[in-house]
């Protein structure tokens, strides 16, 4: 092995002067939530009412000049990660990615309660590659190393973008012109203006910052891509050039932010329903797939998150390696809280979460226990909470299908009776084996779903019961 010159090369964009900025972005979300129509706004500036599920990861180049820096231009690739993507497919889309938008329907409250897992299946999954030539001497390279790091989700760029606003907009008009109609008399009442004369926020509107600053997304914005109304584009424009800012700052303060941890595989168990090829059965089992993929993610990110807080204990020494409960991780950490600091839990939307209370604000908590903390709160907290809220909808949208599923068992499938020579087919069915086939896909499908209902039940209950250790480890 040489020991010779080792040249780091960054594997995306380029900062040499005179060249164009490559970035790579990413757009994820929930299946329907106009990722899709975000893109064809941007690169297209076109807008189509049809919903076409994207099957297959699209990327789209554009090329685009910012205003600020004035007149820089950037090249942008763009990847639209189809709402039903494979899970397994996240890491090889994410690799060197410069920024995410997490999109959210504006006018659909999941949609929106899911942007911090998104947030998160980003930030487990995105890893920049960095290519090391060593050579023995100047000429002869001998070894080629590709390493690969996850990024620092402190400071990778993921933007939270609310789309379908027109809708939310055609809403709040038709309420106020409601609203006007039945009290022609009020003159100077508002229910839309504030005590300080400005028009109050949508709720949706005050619920996505809320979120931003939460889960700590670089910004949100709310926008159309039905309407020509710019919005789109400024939203993308911001995201580009924040990025722009961040990635060529220079190199030696960029790589003190970079820690450079080795790579982690995670596996996550999710087992896809089978398609029948009968469009009827078809249409609800690919609906109530992703209802088991939404599961799926949950449950895997509430398991990272739990391991990725006991592993912060443990390095802030609050817990030994032998010790795994959450009452351990609680407890320890009360006890290792240097003097004058004290925990208390707060209620937090049917979880709890960990605040600090200082009683010298001179005093400086120990940047490991700060971690772990954090940590709890950012990920173990937010991932819970999704879970007791998303899991009782997912369980009853199961419930239903499996109904719509047992209604269309109902109706037996036409079977194509053998001909006799010389006789035309009368009507189109399915032969003996093929029907067999579809009832058996019918029942395994059938009994997965009524197995996830189980889950999302058992999914909430795990958390409740979490919720009541953190009471109880309070309580000791
Ligand atoms: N009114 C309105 N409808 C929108 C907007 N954005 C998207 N839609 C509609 O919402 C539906 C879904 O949009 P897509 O962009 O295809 O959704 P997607 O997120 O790409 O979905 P997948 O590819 O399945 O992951 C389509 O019928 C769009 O026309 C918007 O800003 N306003
Ligand atoms: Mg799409």
């Amino acid at each position: 092995m040489g020991t010779g010159c080792s040249i780091g090369l960054p594997s995306t964009g380029s900062s040499l002067p005179g060249t164009v900025p490559q970035l790579k972005i990413a757009l994820v979300g929930d299946s329907a939530c106009g990722k899709t129509s975000v893109l064809l706004r941007y690169v297209h500036n076109q807008f189509s009412p049809l919903y076409i599920p994207t099957k297959k990861v699209v990327i789209e180049n554009a090329v685009r000049k910012l205003n600020v820096p004035a007149g820089r231009v950037v090249s942008l690739a763009l990847w639209d990660i189809p709402g039903k993507e494979d899970m397994e497919l996240y890491k090889s889309y994410f690799r060197n990615l410069d920024a995410a938008i997490v999109v959210v329907d504006m006018t659909d409250e999941s949609s929106m309660n899911m942007s911090p897992v998104w947030k998160q299946i980003v930030l487990m999954n995105t890893t920049q590659t960095q290519t090391t030539l060593e050579s023995t001497n100047s000429h002869q390279i001998s070894t080629i190393t590709v390493e690969e790091s996850p990024v620092d989700p402190e400071t990778f760029p993921v933007l939270l973008l609310g789309t379908k606003y027109d809708v939310i907009e055609q809403k709040i008009r038709a309420e106020r012109l409601k609203f006007l109609d039945s009290n022609p008399n009020i003159e100077d009442i508002r229910p839309w203006i504030g005590p300080d004369g400005n028009e109050i926020k949508p709720a949706c509107v005050q619920k996505l910052e809320d979120i931003a600053k939460e889960h700590n997304f670089v910004s949100s914005v709310h926008v159309s891509s039905k309407d020509a109304d710019n919005t789109v584009h400024l939203a993308l424009q911001s995201l580009v050039r924040h990025v722009l800012e961040k990635k060529f700052l220079p190199r030696k303060l960029k790589e003190k932010e970079q820690k450079v941890e080795k790579e982690k595989t995670v596996e996550i168990f999710y087992e896809k329903l089978e398609m029948t090829d009968v469009e009827s059965f078809d249409e609800v089992f690919a609906q109530g797939d992703t209802c088991i993929k939404k599961l799926a993610l949950l449950m895997h990110y509430h398991k990272v998150a739990w391991a990725k807080f006991r592993q912060n204990c443990c390095k802030a020494e609050i817990i030994t390696k032998d010790e795994n409960s959450l009452e351990d991780c609680i407890q320890g950490l009360k006890n290792k809280l240097p003097e004058g600091f004290h925990i208390k839990k707060v209620e937090d939307e049917g979880f709890y979460k960990l605040e600090i209370v200082k009683d010298n604000m001179d005093k400086k908590l120990p940047k490991s226990i700060k971690k772990a903390i954090k940590c709890f709160n950012d990920e173990y907290v937010v991932v819970s909470k999704t879970i007791l809220t998303e899991c009782p909808q997912l369980e009853s949208l199961l419930k239903d299908f499996d109904t719509i599923i047992g209604k269309h068992c109902e109706k037996p499938l036409p079977v194509l009776l053998p001909l006799n020579v010389g006789e035309e087919a009368l009507e189109v069915g399915y032969t003996q084996g093929k029907v067999t086939e579809i009832t058996r896909i019918v029942e395994h499908n059938r009994a997965k779903i009524c197995h996830t209902q189980i889950e999302c039940q058992d999914a909430v209950k795990d958390v409740k019961t979490a919720r009541k250790k953190i009471k109880m480890a309070f309580d000791w």
